[in-house]
């Protein structure tokens, strides 16, 4: 990366030599686990370009878009509506939190067993590493897990600007209510932000992006119903990670270019592994950029991932917004009913995840479901154990992971899945 760029990262205050470090190893992961795979779609190289840039050319876009008095929020969770950013005229950037970094200062300030999603966002803070964290005007921060909530209390103290919105934990009446209350709470303080007032027109045209993006990854999700597999599940889910920090209408055009590409391999018969490679759904806590560890593990272990029951993934996006609404009331009820299906492990009782995942499986004609918990993350490693129970009623095989950032388990991990796999043949 070149001189200009790091002048705007120190620029941003950012640490250069710790920021070096970051790149190196981002760019060691990627060179060996992304750009070592064979038979990739040609339209990834937008993806690989992105990620080449993720610290670059994105961050500039972001910083003329401040010059030009746009303002930048940054998000941990996909309740925050970015309809509502974009109709704000404010851009929304997902803080990945996928990578350890200064985790024994981390530790200082939270317990040992907090998952790594959550020390990761304060190791970047901490480690003064994140572009996007430093370029935002607004951090929102959601009452969603424990461990979230109270993570919050202590990061409002080292993020200026620190927004936190209450979520439901109950899908009941009083529950969408809640979520209603918070989403014009929300759309008050982005209007203040920017100084800008949501209008029925830009609220209208801020869904339809949203939803055009939401569309696009359905495209491809659709495209990997086919056997063989014409993308690996490493690929499909960069662009799901992609997904909450590229411009919208570019990602939009990227996934679209790609699918044009994986249909002409569909009707080929082309695939990225050979044909009845066996079929995996990866169901649990969200894989944030860079972690593919069990992505990478999975597909060198002879089967290929064909969906992702994640908020980087289908649960994330598997609902558009209604567009038929023409007032603000009516599109802010319809953000209502789209976010409030959203079926995080947070709330209780969940029971359409397990519906969910049964029908994901099918859909995408899993032989086998891998449920992925990041360790010390409670509410999934408490629903891994009703998500399996539910599997094998239906003859489906699970194989429950609990595991965090750290390389250390990679051997033993890959046995587990190897055996698993062996299994589904
Ligand atoms: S809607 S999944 S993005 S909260 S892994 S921090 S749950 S202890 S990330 Fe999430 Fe929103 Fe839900 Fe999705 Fe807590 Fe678990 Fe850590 Fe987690």
């Amino acid at each position: 990366m070149g001189e200009d760029y790091r002048l705007m990262w120190q620029e941003l205050g950012l640490d250069l030599e710790a920021h070096d470090a970051l790149l190196g190893v981002l760019g060691q992961a990627y060179g060996d686990i992304y750009l070592a795979q064979k038979n990739r779609p040609l339209g990834m190289s937008y993806f690989d370009f992105v990620m080449s840039e993720v610290h670059g050319l994105r961050i500039r876009e972001l910083l003329d878009e401040k010059k030009a008095g746009r303002k930048i929020i940054g998000s941990y969770c996909v309740f925050v509506p970015e309809e509502i950013a974009l109709a704000a005229n404010a851009t929304l950037v997902g803080l990945c939190s996928g990578a350890d970094f200064a985790v024994e200062e981390v530790e200082r300030l939270l317990p040992r067993n907090t998952c790594a999603l959550i020390k990761s966002s304060f190791g970047f803070k901490i480690g003064k590493v994140c572009p996007y964290l430093e370029s935002a005007d607004m951090v929102v921060g959601e009452n969603t897990c424990d461990g979230k909530k109270k993570a919050y209390e202590i990061l409002g103290k080292m993020v200026e600007n620190l927004y936190v919105m209450d979520l439901p934990q109950v899908k009941s009446e009083h529950g969408k209510g809640l979520l209603k209350a918070e989403y014009y709470r929300f759309k008050k303080a982005v209007e203040q932000l920017t100084g800008i007032a949501v209008t029925a027109e830009s609220l209208k045209q801020a869904i339809q992006t949203v939803n055009a993006k939401r569309a696009a990854i359905h495209r491809l999700s659709a495209l990997r119903k086919a056997d063989p597999a014409p993308i690996s599940g490493l690929d499909a889910l960069l662009a799901n990670q992609v997904f909450f920090y590229d411009n919208p209408a570019r990602f939009t055009e990227s996934v679209n270019k790609i699918c044009d590409e994986l249909e002409q391999r569909v009707e080929a018969h082309q695939g990225v592994f050979p044909e009845r490679t066996p079929r995996i759904l990866i169901s649990g806590c969200p894989q944030a950029v860079p972690n593919w560890k069990l992505p990478m593990i999975i597909e060198t272990s002879g089967a290929v991932i064909v969906g992702e029951e994640s908020c980087v993934g289908e649960r994330g996006t598997r609902n558009l917004t209604s567009e038929t609404g023409s007032t603000i009331d009516e599109m802010m009820e319809s953000l209502v009913d789209r976010y409030f299906k959203v079926d995080c492990a947070i709330f209780t009782p969940n029971s359409e995840r397990l519906d969910h995942i049964k029908e994901m499986a099918a859909a995408y004609k899993a032989d086998g479901v891998i449920h992925y918990g990041l360790q010390f993350c409670q509410p999934y490693l408490m629903e891994s154990i009703p998500v399996e129970n539910a599997l094998e009623e239906e003859g489906i095989p699970c194989l429950r992971i609990d595991t965090d950032y750290s390389m250390e388990d990679v051997g033993q991990l890959k046995t587990r899945v190897e055996a698993f796999i062996e299994q589904l043949r």
